[in-house]
């Protein structure tokens, strides 16, 4: 994951002056939201993966929805909006998503299509302390990674990844605020040596205390909090902070990524594999997803049961604490600062720029680089194209909105899908 991030950052970084934002140098007060994917805005850039540390302030991202302890199968989308369309009521939508999902005998289908960079599904209920567990058939072949993983806004991450050239093992990894060690990586080796073909089932076992890796029932790797004590620092570098389950499938081997990722994704992606001459797209199918909710740590200060806060940049466990405040925007403009901004506008979902949904490179770039309709599968799936750019921005005229010269919806999308093609182009160029 980490890994991803930097190739994209340097691809957007070069390609577009986009406002990029670190801890070091924050985002301005009129973009105050530094995304998942370190870039400053507005809307959505507030929600899911927005950086306190980064931001222009440490409210300018929307408060977490809390934890919810619930189990998921995939009868439908019903449950899931598009990253464009996603306001921050996860009572509406546990899940927002970006790319070319599929449903099929009541699994979820994440697929890849040709050139595409993949699909993300990202749980919008933080979860702050838990035990998440998924029912999962990876992806398979050279430089395809499925990826089932707990992620929070300050990139404490607890990993498994499923790299396509080895189907006889999952990888297990953890970061502390995004700080690479490439010690922490480990190898769980599956029963039966193919996670492609069989389901098993993969947990994450998250305490204040420990993270435990299992598969099958069997604990395959423990990692303890005090042994992540930095002496120097004096502090536990231990995955501490509230996340959101990310589920996806994506092109590690893809040539313009760093040679380091290609690498370890075991090679250059084959574009004309078994699974993209048969199906259209590599994909992981996932079944049945439960989330269990821990008590948050003792001495939490709680005034409500609504949404986590950060209440300090150090972004340590002892720094969160659990409040009433709603989470969600009033419009695309809204921001932490001012939650309810255009809430009253005849649309919503009404943006001020094109600075409202972050791309990670994900979903929205695939789903315009290519083509849904390309994604079909015979039989009985109930087909969803959710891609940003078919289903929202492309085949519909843009009309311009009269009242404030910002550009609507849909002229935002295309821009949006605009900007994702020239990068994919880009991607492709370098290939
Ligand atoms: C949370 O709600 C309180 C009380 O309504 C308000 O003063 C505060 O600004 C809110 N904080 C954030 C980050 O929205
Ligand atoms: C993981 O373990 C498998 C066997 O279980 C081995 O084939 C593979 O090389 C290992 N991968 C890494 C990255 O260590
Ligand atoms: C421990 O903390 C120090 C000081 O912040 C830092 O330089 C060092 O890299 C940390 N060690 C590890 C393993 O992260
Ligand atoms: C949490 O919600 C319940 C009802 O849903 C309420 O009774 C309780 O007082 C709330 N706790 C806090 C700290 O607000
Ligand atoms: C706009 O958002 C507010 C909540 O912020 C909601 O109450 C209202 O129904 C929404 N309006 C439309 C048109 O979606
Ligand atoms: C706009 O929203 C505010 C609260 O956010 C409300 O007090 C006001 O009545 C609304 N105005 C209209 C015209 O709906
Ligand atoms: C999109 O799909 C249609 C139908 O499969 C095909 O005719 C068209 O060439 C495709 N366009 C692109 C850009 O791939
Ligand atoms: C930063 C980030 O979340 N990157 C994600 C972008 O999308 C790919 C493919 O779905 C994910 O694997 C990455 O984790």
């Amino acid at each position: 994951m980490v890994r991803f991030v930097t190739s994209l950052l340097a691809l957007s970084a070069t390609a577009f002056a986009t406002q990029t934002c670190t801890a070091s140098s924050q985002c301005p007060e009129d973009k105050p939201c530094c995304s998942q994917y370190g870039e400053c805005g507005t809307g959505a850039y507030c929600l899911g993966g927005c950086d306190p540390q980064a931001s222009f302030s440490l409210d300018s991202c929307a408060p977490m929805p809390i934890c919810e302890s619930k189990s998921y199968t995939w009868e439908n989308l019903d449950n899931c909006a598009l990253n464009t369309k996603y306001l921050g009521d996860a009572s509406k939508s546990d899940w927002t998503y970006s790319g070319f999902p599929k449903t099929e005998d009541n699994n979820l289908l994440m697929t890849m299509p040709k050139d595409s960079v993949g699909t993300l599904f990202a749980n919008n209920h933080y979860i702050w302390y838990g035990k998440v567990s998924g029912k999962i058939k990876s992806s398979r072949g050279q430089g395809v990674v499925t990826a089932f993983i707990l992620l929070s806004d300050v990139k404490d991450e607890i990993d498994y990844e499923f790299v396509g050239a080895d189907l006889a093992a999952v990888q297990t990894n953890y970061y502390w605020q995004g700080v690479l060690d490439w010690h922490n990586g480990g190898n769980a080796s599956v029963d039966g040596g193919d996670t492609f073909d069989d389901w098993h089932t993969y947990e994450i076992d998250w305490t204040p205390e420990q993270v435990q890796w299992i598969v099958d029932g069997e604990v395959k790797r423990t990692l303890l909090k005090s042994d992540t004590f930095n002496e120097t620092a004096n502090r536990y570098q231990f995955p501490q902070t509230p996340s959101r389950l990310q589920m996806s499938i994506w092109p590690a081997g893809q040539a313009s990524n760093a040679k380091g990722t290609i690498d370890w994704a075991g090679g250059l992606i084959n574009w004309d594999s078994q699974d993209i001459q048969e199906k259209g797209y590599y994909y992981a199918t996932i079944g049945q997803v439960d989330i269990e909710c821990y008590t948050p740590p003792a001495g939490t200060t709680q005034t409500g049961n609504t949404s986590y806060l950060y209440t300090s940049e150090a972004a340590m466990q002892a720094n969160v604490e659990i409040v009433g405040n709603s989470t969600v925007l009033g419009s695309m403009g809204a921001t932490g600062l001012d939650m309810t901004l255009g809430a009253n506008s005849s649309s919503n979902a009404t943006s001020t720029g094109s600075d409202s949904v972050p791309t990670n490179g994900s979903g929205a770039i695939g789903g315009a680089a290519s083509n849904s309709s390309s994604s079909t599968s015979s039989g009985t799936s109930s087909t969803e194209s959710g891609s940003s750019g078919t289903s929202t921005g492309f085949t519909q005229t843009p009309s311009a909105s009269k009242d404030n010269g910002a550009p609507n919806q849909n002229e935002r999308v295309l821009r949006g899908s605009l900007f994702a093609v020239l990068v994919a182009v880009v991607v492709l160029v370098t290939l």
